[in-house]
């Protein structure tokens, strides 16, 4: 395994739940590194390109319409082959085949609002991050002995 990041995302649903600290403590657990965080409402021109590979999908307006109508909280997380650990932990796209235990599987409860976003690979984590934060808003830190 190597140390990756990613990028993970609390939707709107996931903060008007009040399910941030939750999420978060999942990941801490985990032992990863939080190395960004922000809440911010995200502009459509953001959303659009976040999301530009769906961009033909019927439902792209729709997603673009719920990421917009409420703030999120924008995080990078780092660790050993956390991009792949983090898919795990939110668990499947869709609400009805989403295991119990993942984040999706345990606070979904609406289709189409999923509660949380992670990259799906090393290539998209980059791209993403680079995208939602400024290069001087990560920040590396070391574990202390
Ligand atoms: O990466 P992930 O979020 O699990 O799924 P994607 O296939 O990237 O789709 C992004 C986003 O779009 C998904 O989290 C919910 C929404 N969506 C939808 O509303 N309806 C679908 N049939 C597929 C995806
Ligand atoms: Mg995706």
């Amino acid at each position: 395994g190597e140390q990756e990041r990613t990028f993970l995302a609390v939707k709107p649903d996931g903060v008007q739940w009040r399910l941030v600290g939750e999420i978060m403590r999942r990941f801490e657990r985990k032992g990863f590194k939080l190395v960004a965080l922000k809440l911010v409402q995200a502009s459509d021109e953001l959303l659009r390109e976040h999301y530009a590979r769906l961009r033909e999908r019927p439902f792209y307006g729709r997603l673009v319409d719920y990421m917009h109508s409420g703030p999120m909280v924008a995080m990078v997380w780092q660790g050993l082959d956390v991009v792949r650990a983090a898919r795990a932990l939110i668990g499947a796209t869709d609400r009805a085949d989403a295991a119990p235990g993942t984040i999706r599987g345990d606070f979904c409860v609406e289709v189409g609002k999923n509660v949380i976003h992670g990259s799906d690979s090393v290539e998209s984590a980059r791209r993403e991050i680079a995208l939602w934060f400024h290069s001087d808003e990560l920040l590396c830190w070391e574990d202390s002995a």
